[in-house]
């Protein structure tokens, strides 16, 4: 039986108003073949809205790219769950990046998933190991940390994880498919013990890291991907789209 796949475009710092428009527009003229696969698209806060006006009336869904945990007051220059939970429905929290440059820890993290869940959207969480933690052999016990404090305290399985090797990330270099799903089935397997198995079993587990239209198809051929976070190549609509097709 097949699986139904999910297709994120994380945008990343991206796109003025006029080129997400623009972009937006052309993975828009594609959606007639999007068929079974959930396709989201997060571009970056202040496009959020129009992108939402495009996208009304076709299949494809809106995420942001972090979200914090407050719920509103002195915290300047962030946005909170309930200001994101009518403009979309899904929200990327704990990216290596925002880890990396914006030392999140797996407590905001928590926090972010906690606050994201409790406003009815729906949380891409990711883990990821980076090359020095990956050499030394300590990737299931960072995979390990990073989901049990991220998940601390939270038994909604509506959600998703993704799993972004950071090694992998823009680097073109992604990681193997058997790779991946090695450690995509230790998730599992965690998700599993932290949650019910039934619930675990739900959570569909993506995989990003220099995903393209040439690695995709040997990617969710895997029993434990069920879908990519893209990064660059969703920035590209004919990649984009070809990707999406791909899943179909
Ligand atoms: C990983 C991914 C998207 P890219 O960060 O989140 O980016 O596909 O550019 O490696």
């Amino acid at each position: 039986e097949k699986r139904n796949f999910t297709i994120a475009g994380n945008w990343k710092m991206n796109t003025t108003l006029n080129e997400a428009v623009d972009l937006v527009n052309k993975i828009r003229s594609g959606a007639a073949d999007f068929g079974r696969v959930e396709t989201i698209v997060c571009p970056p806060f202040i496009s959020l809205s129009k992108v939402k006006e495009l996208l009304e009336g076709t299949s494809i869904q809106l995420g942001a790219q972090d979200v914090f945990y407050e719920e509103k007051g002195a915290f300047t220059g962030e946005i909170s769950p309930g200001m994101l939970s009518s403009l979309c429905r899904y929200v990327i929290i704990g990216h290596s990046e925002r880890r990396t440059y914006f030392h999140e820890t797996d407590d905001v993290v928590n926090r972010k998933v906690k606050a994201a869940i409790r406003h009815g959207l729906k949380p891409i969480m990711c883990v990821g190991e980076n090359l020095d933690e990956k050499d030394a052999g300590a990737t299931e016990s960072i995979i390990n940390r990073q989901i049990s404090l991220g998940l601390s305290g939270i038994e909604s399985a509506d959600l998703l994880i993704a799993y972004e090797p950071i090694w992998a990330i823009g680097t073109g270099r992604a990681a193997t498919s058997a790779y991946a799903n090695q450690v995509m089935n230790y998730i599992r397997e965690l998700l599993c013990k932290i949650l019910h198995t039934g619930k675990a079993l739900r959570i569909p587990l993506l995989y990003g890291g220099s995903v393209n239209a040439e690695n995709i198809t040997d990617l969710l051929s895997q029993n434990d991907i069920d879908g990519a976070l893209v990064g660059g190549a969703s920035l590209k609509p004919d990649q984009f789209l070809s990707i999406i097709r791909q899943a179909n």
